[in-house]
Parts: C-alpha cells; sequence; structure tokens
C-alpha cells in the first residue's frame, strides 16, 4: 500500500485496510460482485444505488463475509443535489475516498432511432454520461487534495463500437470512453489513477432492464453461448487496482470468448 494511502486510512478512523471504494450501482451485477470482492481484499466500501432493500441485503453479505466496513447509500445518481449533498454529508470517516468505480448504468430499449423512445434515450444520458459527471465531480476534488486516487469508469463495448439498434446506449458510452480520457488527462499532474473496463455481454439483471422485465427476451441475449459473469468484471477491477503506483491500466476490453466484437458471436443451438 502507498504510504499516502496509508495516511488517508489513519487521518480518516477507519480500520486500517486498502482504503475507501466508493461503488456506484452497487445493487445488481457488475458493482455488487466488485463491492464484495473489494471487501473480502480488505477495502472499506461504500456502496451505492436506489433500492434500500439490496443495499441493506449486501451490506449484511459484506459484513458476514469479510470484516470491511460498510456504508449504504441509497441515491438517484441523475439527482445532481442528492449526489452533491449526500458527499458532502459523508461521515468524517468516510470522507476520504480513495477508489470510485463509476458503474451505475443502464441500457433502456432498443429501437431504431426512428422509433425510438425519447424517455428511454434521456434515461440513458443522465444516467451513463451526467450522473457519472455528477459523482465524478463531487469526489475528485477531495482526491486532488490528498493527492492520490483512482477512478475506474465502466464502459462497454457499445462504447468502442456501434451496433444494430444500440444508437443512443452506444452514444453514452462513447461518451463514457471519452470522458475517460479527459479526466486522465485532467487528473494526471495530480497523481490519480483513471481506468477504463469495456465488457461485452455479462449476464446481469442488464437485459432485463434494457427488456423492461421481459425474461424471455433477456434470456435470449446470452442464449446458445458462455456470457461474461459479474465476477469476472470485479476481478479485473481488483486487478487494476493492485498494479503497482508506477502502473495504470488505462482501457481494458473484456469480451466473452465467443462474442469476437458487439455484433458478431458464435452460438451452440441445441440439436435435439
Ligand atoms: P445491472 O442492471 O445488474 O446493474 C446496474 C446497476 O446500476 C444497479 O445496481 C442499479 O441500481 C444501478 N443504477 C441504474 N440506474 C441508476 C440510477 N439512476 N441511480 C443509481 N444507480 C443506478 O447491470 P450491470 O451490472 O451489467 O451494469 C453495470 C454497468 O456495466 C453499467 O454501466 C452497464 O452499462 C455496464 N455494462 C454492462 C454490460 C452487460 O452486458 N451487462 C456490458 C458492458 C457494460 P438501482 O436499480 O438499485 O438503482
Ligand atoms: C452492454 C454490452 O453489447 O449489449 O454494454 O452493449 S452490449
Amino acid at each position: 500500500m502507498a504510504i499516502k494511502s496509508l495516511f488517508t486510512t489513519f487521518v480518516s478512523n477507519l480500520t486500517y485496510m486498502n482504503g475507501i471504494a466508493l461503488i456506484t450501482g452497487a445493487t445488481s451485477g457488475i458493482g455488487r460482485a466488485t463491492a464484495l470482492l473489494l471487501a473480502r481484499n480488505e477495502y472499506n466500501v461504500i456502496i451505492t444505488g436506489r433500492r434500500d432493500e439490496l443495499l441493506d441485503k449486501l451490506e449484511m453479505e459484506i459484513l458476514s463475509k469479510s470484516s470491511a466496513e460498510v456504508l449504504s447509500l441509497c441515491f438517484d445518481v441523475r439527482d445532481r443535489s442528492a449526489v452533491a449533498e449526500v458527499v458532502k454529508s459523508l461521515p468524517k470517516k468516510w470522507q476520504a475516498i480513495d477508489i470510485l468505480i463509476n458503474n451505475a448504468g443502464l441500457a433502456a430499449g432498443f429501437a431504431p432511432i426512428q422509433e425510438g423512445n425519447i424517455d428511454d434515450w434521456e434515461q440513458m444520458i443522465d444516467t451513463n454520461i451526467k450522473g457519472l459527471l455528477y459523482i465524478t465531480r463531487a469526489i475528485s476534488p477531495g482526491m486532488v487534495e490528498r493527492k492520490t486516487g483512482h477512478i475506474i469508469n465502466i464502459g462497454s463495448i457499445a462504447g468502442k463500437e456501434v451496433y444494430d439498434k444500440g444508437n443512443v446506449y452506444c452514444g453514452t458510452k462513447f461518451a463514457v470512453d471519452a470522458l475517460t480520457k479527459g479526466m486522465r488527462i485532467d487528473l494526471v499532474e495530480h497523481e490519480i489513477k483513471v481506468s477504463a473496463i469495456h465488457p461485452g455481454m455479462v449476464d446481469t439483471e442488464f437485459s432485463i432492464v434494457r427488456f423492461k422485465g421481459d425474461k424471455e427476451k433477456a434470456d435470449k441475449v446470452y442464449d446458445g453461448l458462455t456470457p461474461l459473469y459479474d465476477t469476472d468484471i470485479a476481478e479485473a477491477i481488483l486487478f487494476i487496482l493492485t498494479r503497482p503506483p508506477h502502473v495504470n491500466i488505462n482501457d481494458m476490453v473484456i469480451m466473452p470468448t465467443a462474442q469476437a466484437s458487439a455484433a458478431k458471436s458464435i452460438r451452440h443451438t441445441d440439436s435435439k
């Protein structure tokens, strides 16, 4: 652990561990798996999301499976004043956030541009781009002040390649890719690392959300292939976080072996 981080942990009065990680979108999927893995690897975790009961459940699970300390914060990343207020009102011992995992996000709908639902577009833009910015704007000044920090943005293969009917979701993830590069340029002089992970298909609640609860449509996305699991991405996050101080992983694209690109995957059909 870097001396700087040791100091941060000492002044924050939290039990000495690897630092404090705030994970947005920890109630499900990649965020949830990441919170559990980081807690098991001696990070204290701040878990966030809109579903209070799932935060409570995860908090209990973390406490039962690790010696990490946990703080649950229930808020909507789209609510600019709520984000600012939540960060401003952090209990003293949780204020020195070392790691920010910008994970909260979603795809809503799957339609060609001429038929797209504008409310869906706004939800994706407000969550995936503006929400990520609100959180980053609230937390990065503390990192700058302490001259330490690591921000990991969860982009997507949809931020590297545009696919059929992906339009606005892809647009938001291309924005995450650009913002990651911009943040890294702005924060390098403050010794803050900025990384991004761009996964292909991961079997989470993502497709159920995209298809608005239609489980049959959601299941079809992963039919006949082995997708990534949330733990695969959590492990990559831990790998990125545990590189030595002089190494930063700028960008990581992680795909299921069966998915060569956003649009090309191989599927095995049941011959029976
Ligand atoms: P899940 O739907 O399982 O998890 C999404 C998380 O985001 C939930 O915890 C949800 O919490 C949170 N979230 C969504 N909207 C908001 C909001 N307005 N305010 C606060 N939290 C919010 O999906 P994944 O785990 O797959 O998604 C995580 C990230 O990974 C997303 O950014 C997604 O775009 C990206 N990704 C996913 C891929 C996949 O195939 N699954 C592939 C590539 C990238 P709650 O509902 O409680 O608010
Ligand atoms: C999620 C992966 O390919 O459905 O970001 O866009 S994909």
